[in-house]
């Protein structure tokens, strides 16, 4: 392999295949039609998923870019009935108090269209719960490591985990319990991971309905220059 130093470090040469624009613009357009097939689901069918296919996605959301590379990240992968159990309980709990007590009219109006409420039966129903974790900071050989944009790096990845999820042929729901610190203690995370995101993942039940909502244009998200 070709390799070169800088800063005394070894790097090595990086090619992508040769292409042409028309390849550029029916890849571009083939994985954009893909990617907005996705919709965000909440009602999952019980049946189960290959573990292999589990892993796959969670190597791809590792492949993300992160700051100073420290991939920050640690993704939890639960499908132990009693773990799931003991999450959607917790989760209820916040949720109920959250939807009662903490959102105000004008937030919950806004997910009125969205027929989201405080029950979570999609943290029993799916195979499995992915769980992601940032890391505030490294404990690399018991050393505190610095991290760097972690917020922005763990989002970038679950942007990954998300697209694979749904290539796959699987679906998700972005859920965010708030507060989450139940999280690091029924799965006993140590105090430099903080809960980000939770993903459940499976196949749609098989008659569910998602909101009749559009997305913004091209026009109305881009400005050129
Ligand atoms: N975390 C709550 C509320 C919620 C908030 C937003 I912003 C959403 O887009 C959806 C839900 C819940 O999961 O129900």
């Amino acid at each position: 392999m070709e390799r070169k130093l800088i800063n005394g470090y070894e790097h090595v040469r990086y090619q992508r295949p040769e292409i042409s624009e028309n390849e550029l613009i029916k890849n571009s357009e083939e994985f954009y039609q893909q990617m907005n097939t996705r919709r965000t689901v909440r009602e999952f069918d019980t049946r189960d998923i290959p573990l292999e296919v589990l892993e796959n996605i969670i190597r791809t959301a590792g492949t993300a870019p992160s700051g100073a590379h420290k991939q920050p990240w640690t993704f939890c992968l639960i499908s132990n009935p009693d773990i799931k159990k003991q999450i959607r309980q917790a989760a209820e709990e916040e949720e109920k108090i959250s939807y009662s007590q903490r959102m105000p009219e004008d937030w919950k109006a806004d997910l009125r269209p969205l027929g989201t409420d405080w029950e979570k039966p999609f943290l029993e129903d799916a195979p499995y719960l992915i769980i992601v974790f940032k890391q505030s900071f490294g404990t690399e050989k018991g050393e505190k490591v610095q991290h760097y944009y972690v917020s922005e790096s763990v989002g970038i990845a679950c942007g990954f985990l998300i697209a694979a999820i749904h290539q796959a042929g699987l679906v998700t729901v972005t859920h965010t319990p708030s507060p989450m610190n139940f999280l690091s203690k029924i799965l006993g995370r140590p105090v430099n991971e903080k809960p980000f995101l939770l993903l459940p993942v499976g196949y749609p039940r098989q008659i569910t309905y998602v909101p009749d909502i559009h997305r913004k244009s091209l026009e109305e998200i881009e400005v050129k220059y």
